[in-house]
């Protein structure tokens, strides 16, 4: 039976809110421009989705119409029509209308409200110009039609149905939003993330406003394993695979893929409830200190650090980190700025315990994976040492002196010019030709002597104290690691100028492998360069040619011979060979020298090598030299 009085007083309710909304949209969906636009169709998929967590729906149609329309479509239970107990109408219409039905309506247990998500339909329904819902249910199609919130038709039966779902149409409304342009990439960008973090949905999206229609399906069978490979595409990873870890504790639940990438910084994406937490919070700080945990645990009782050796920090374990995390949180308390930051410290603490639980299980049988990371970490580590020495050398120096360069370096007058260039030689004797030889306006000599070779057998490490080293990154100017700052590079090109013979090799792994860990960025911008010297000098009569590699030297000789003249091959074993006009001509005179520009595959190549002969994975290193004889015969191991 119908109660009038009941009924108005519902309708008043109603409206209140729906004006409420509309007055201070910010309130509601954060924001009346772009974002809060978007934020519109998260709030209806975020619907889907939840019908989708539930395990009854397994297909979603997001479309983008000309007039900047959007139809949401799923496959799942429609939306109930019945008669609402108390409001006398159809819980339909309580959905779309009521502000506060949608979190009685949601039939999970894993909330989003709390910040700016979760808010409901009836908050879009508010804010649209119209929207129109149609519920496939009980063997029938229902449809309602809203203006700015107002119901303007009744739930009325308007087909047959043979299988159930929601599909909801809407026009934001112009007068609430600055722009209601929608930004196809924004959607599917987040329309990627739903898909990936829930495995068992289709997402096909739709932007109709393109002509042809633009269509992407979006489905992931690998779940947040394939996101991790995602987010990792185009670097290097350290595991083959990422490793996933997944436990429950009551209704607390979390699932996390990782791997480790050798880029300096860390890329996380967490999600809570499949809310896009930007802004971190207690998961995320959990899984670090679980991470930084279980890492130094690890690190000490398989002996990669010593007793005396300093744990690892927080920062060297997120150095190179890629990680997916997906809680899922009954009651989420959402902070910060854009309400997308957990702060439930229960949460947190729970979490820290499973996630150390969990890792260290995989890792304690998985040691290939875990001898891998640990060196990537220690890797990060050494970078914070040598560059925190590095820093402190640099300060040292200036304390004494401001203009203290390394007295070894014989620097040019135009140093931090366009066309300034340091070069790096090998041996005092070629250094001092050079520094003859050289261009001094344009051309900084620093000799470093085959020494530096003793501690390679000790690793990056100890390198980065040898004063060799410090001297060269002194005369950069640069610093290292997290302190490198290309602006302060005095030079334009960095030419590395050894032997072709084996300490030569020697010299360019090393310093091509400090570069490649400490100063990347100066390969990554073309600053690295080796330098070319001849191979041989072929005499002929009164005349003499330099040949840089053996295939030269056979078409340089069948031509003399042609000619019928006597010749002489003196061939080169090293700079020191060369007297400075001979160095000069050959070897560094801009017009008439090669050089080639070290690429980053280079580097990288210098580096896989001087970790295969220093690490202590001897495996890989047997394997190494049998595969390589002959390149290590060269290398003198
Ligand atoms: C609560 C109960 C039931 C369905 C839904 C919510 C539901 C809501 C949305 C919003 C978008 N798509 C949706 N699909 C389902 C049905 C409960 C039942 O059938 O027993």
């Amino acid at each position: 039976m119908q109660n009038e009085s009941n009924y108005d007083a519902s309708s008043i309710k109603v409206l209140h809110g729906l004006e409420a909304v509309r007055k201070r949209p910010g309130m509601y969906i954060g924001s009346t421009g772009s974002a809060g636009l978007h934020h519109l169709v998260s709030e209806i998929v975020d619907n889907s989705i939840d019908e989708v967590m539930g395990g009854f729906c397994d297909w979603i149609r997001v479309e983008i119409a000309p007039g900047n329309i959007v139809t949401v479509e799923d496959n799942g239970r429609g939306i109930p029509v019945d008669e609402h107990p108390e409001e006398h109408k159809s819980a339909l219409e309580v959905v779309m209308t009521d502000l506060h039905a949608g979190a009685k309506f949601s039939n999970t247990i894993y909330k989003t409200s709390g910040g700016l998500h979760g808010v409901g339909a009836s908050v879009v329904n508010a804010l649209s110009e119209w929207m129109e819902v149609f519920v496939k249910r009980n063997n029938h199609i229902y449809h309602q039609r809203y203006e700015r919130g107002v119901p303007v038709t009744p739930v009325e039966i308007v087909g047959d149905a043979d299988q159930t779902g929601t599909k909801t149409v809407f026009k934001p409304d112009s007068d609430i939003f600055h722009t209601t342009e929608f930004d196809s990439k924004i959607i599917e960008n987040r329309l990627m993330e739903l898909a990936f973090l829930n495995k068992n949905v289709t997402i096909e999206f739709i932007d109709a406003r393109e002509e042809p229609n633009y269509r992407k399906v979006l489905h992931f069978e690998g779940g947040i394993n394939e996101y991790l490979d995602y987010l990792s595409r185009g670097s290097k990873t350290v595991m083959e695979k990422p490793i996933y870890l997944t436990d429950r504790s009551g209704d607390l639940t979390f699932e996390l893929s990782f791997n480790y990438t050798d880029n300096y910084d860390e890329t996380i994406e967490a999600f809570v409830n499949n809310i896009n937490t930007i802004e971190g919070g207690t998961h995320v700080n959990a899984l670090h200190t679980a991470f930084t945990k279980v890492f130094n645990d690890l690190a000490r009782k398989i002996g990669i650090l010593k007793k005396n050796d300093d744990n690892f920090k927080s920062s060297d374990i997120r150095e190179g980190l890629v990680c997916v995390l997906s809680v899922k949180v009954p009651e989420p308390q959402f902070e910060g700025q854009t309400k997308a930051k957990l702060g439930n410290e229960d949460v947190g603490s729970a979490l820290n315990s499973m996630i150390q639980e969990r890792l260290a299980e995989v890792l304690e049988i998985d040691q290939k994976n875990l001898k891998k990371i640990l060196d990537r970490v220690m890797q990060a580590a050494e970078a914070r040492i040598a560059s925190r020495k590095a820093r402190e050398l640099v300060r040292r120096k200036n304390a004494l002196d401001n203009t203290s360069l390394p007295g070894k370096l014989a620097d040019c007058t135009l140093s931090g010019t366009e066309n300034s260039e340091l070069f790096i030689v090998e041996g005092d004797s070629a250094g001092g030709s050079a520094k003859q030889g050289r261009d001094r306006n344009i051309q900084a000599i620093l000799p470093i002597r085959g020494k530096i070779l003793n501690v390679e057998k000790a690793g990056m490490e100890k390198l980065l104290k040898n004063e060799q080293v410090n001297d060269i990154i002194v005369a950069l100017g640069t610093n290292i690691g997290e302190d490198f700052d290309i602006s302060k590079l005095r030079y334009d090109r960095i030419i590395i100028m050894t032997d072709a013979d084996v300490d030569g090799a020697h010299i360019r792994t090393l310093l091509l492998t400090l570069f490649y860990r400490y100063m990347r960025p100066l390969i990554e911008n073309g600053k690295i360069y080796a330098a070319m010297p001849p191979l041989y000098r072929v005499s002929y009569g009164n005349n003499h040619v330099y040949v840089y590699t053996d295939e030269e030297l056979k078409s340089v000789v069948e031509k003399i011979k042609q000619e019928h003249k006597n010749y002489e091959i003196q061939r080169y074993k090293g700079l020191g060979e060369m007297n400075p006009e001979q160095l000069w001509e050959t070897t560094m005179d801009p017009q008439r020298r090669r050089i080639m520009k070290i690429e980053l595959e280079d580097a990288e190549y210098a580096n896989d090598i001087f970790q295969i002969l220093m690490g202590n994975d001897v495996e890989s290193r047997r394997e190494f030299i049998s595969r390589h004889a002959s390149t290590v015969t060269n290398l003198d191991i």
